[in-house]
């Protein structure tokens, strides 16, 4: 089900909308923050310089630290009389970003995400339980409102409580999930203790997932664990939260909104605009947003682009799965490696699970890659089985991405499971 008119116009007419949109938006900055004033002049740049979308590129990047520099609300372009919600990232390291909306930037949110709830054929029939964190993070709102707007039932259900969320989505009979992937699959852990058959208590059709990079496998395996279908969805609270991407299930990556979202791929390290197609980091102008406006930021994530004609019908611009975070890559003794590789690894190999975790030291001068997963509960954890497995992984580890990788084989549920974005890397090095 396609949700609006616009996901499926001529390209031609998505790009005039585009232009007439990044010209406002431009007029706005220009004029209404001292801070992209102070930017295009240094620059020697006007709004009136910017006649094509091509154009674009002759633009600043902005970056997560302009955000932090300008604490808290530095970049709005509204008098926060016109600010209706605040959301903030946790800010674990130095200040957090904070991102306002506007009653219309509300607006733009909620259509976006009716746009992503329509990928799944969500309706007014459907019972949508929300295991989102609610509070700051965009996550747990955003799905609802919009949720809300369709006339759908919203169960707010927000993280953790594993056991007690597993009671709800039984007894309101859910048949949308949404959730963290890695929440996702506890969920399923834990509802398997109910015994194999355990889906059968459960009408779920369909999960909303994102909010952290996946690989391939894990998200075939939180699909295959609920028997429903998968759609991702991605996005970044200084952009607008989730809605910026989602997949449709019917071509490969996810349809970028983008009449919103103006999408550029680049070179992380040099900033050139790279040719369609290549992989870069996603950099992305906010072309609608009243409050905070966004000109060419910079998001750290790394996919591609592509054009191709979509079966689904839609003519928006796809994006693959994020494969990581510029600044999640792991140099192991000069060899690149993003952790969404890694778990490709694991999740291609049946006697481990896709509990683990990455841990990266230094051993003298020589970096060190330890990788603690857990055996598969119907594997008995003896000697034998646990030697085979290590020689398999560690020769697969090489083989596929040159790396000599430590693997420290535990129990199940010995690791500690995500109730939100999981944090599987630990890089000691840093
Ligand atoms: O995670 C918004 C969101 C909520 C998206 C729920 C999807 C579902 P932030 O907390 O600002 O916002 O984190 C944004 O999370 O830059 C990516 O690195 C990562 N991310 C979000 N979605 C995906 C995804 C929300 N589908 C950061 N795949 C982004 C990979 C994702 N990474």
């Amino acid at each position: 089900m396609i949700f609006s008119k616009i996901e499926s116009a001529p390209r031609e007419e998505i790009e005039k909308i585009q232009l007439k949109r990044l010209k406002e938006v431009l007029k706005r900055v220009y004029h209404l923050s001292r801070f992209y004033k102070n930017k295009f002049d240094e620059m020697g740049i006007t709004p009136d310089d910017i006649k094509s979308l091509k154009d674009i590129q002759k633009l600043p990047f902005t970056r997560k630290q302009d955000l932090r520099d300008n604490y808290p609300f530095g970049l709005f372009t509204v008098p926060m009389s016109e600010v209706v919600r605040i959301h903030s990232s946790s800010g674990t390291t130095g200040k957090p970003t904070v991102v306002g909306y506007t009653a219309t930037d509300m607006d733009v949110w909620n259509e976006v995400m009716m746009r992503i709830y329509a990928m799944g054929d969500v309706t007014s029939k459907d019972v949508v339980h929300n295991a989102y964190g609610y509070g700051l993070f965009t996550g747990g709102l955003g799905f609802h409102e919009a949720a809300q707007k369709l006339g759908a039932t919203i169960v707010p259900a927000s993280g953790g409580f594993s056991e007690r969320q597993l009671m709800l989505m039984r007894d309101f009979g859910a048949t949308v999930l949404c959730a963290t992937p890695s929440f996702a699959l506890h969920l399923a852990e834990v509802a398997r203790r109910e015994g194999p058959e355990f889906k059968k208590d459960y009408k779920l059709r369909v999960g909303f997932f994102g909010a952290e990079p996946t690989s391939e496998g894990l998200r075939k395996e939180v699909a295959k664990a609920w028997q429903i279908e998968y759609v991702e969805v991605y996005g970044l609270s200084e952009i607008i939260g989730p809605g910026v991407s989602a997949s449709c299930n019917k071509g490969i990556g996810l349809h970028i909104n983008e009449d919103h979202f103006y999408p550029e791929i680049i070179d992380p390290e040099t900033g050139k605009v790279l040719p369609e197609g290549e992989e870069g980091e996603l950099v992305i102008t906010t072309l609608t947003k009243q409050a905070l406006p966004l000109i060419r930021y910079k998001t750290g994530d790394i996919t591609k682009l592509h054009r191709e004609p979509c079966a689904c019908g839609r003519t928006f611009v796809r994006m693959d799965s994020v494969k990581g975070r510029a600044d999640d890559m792991l140099i192991i003794n000069g060899v690149n490696v993003y952790p969404s590789q890694i778990e490709h690894v694991i999740a291609n190999y049946e006697d481990v699970s896709l509990n683990y975790q990455i841990v990266a030291a230094k051993k003298g001068y020589l970096d060190k890659l330890e990788v603690i997963i857990e055996v598969n509960e119907n594997v008995p954890f003896n000697e034998e089985n646990l030697n085979k497995i290590k020689k398999d992984l560690i020769h697969k580890f090489l083989n596929n991405l040159y790396i000599n990788a430590q693997i420290d084989l535990v129990k199940p549920h010995t690791i500690e499971r995500s109730m939100g974005k999981a944090k599987r890397i630990i890089d000691k090095r840093k």
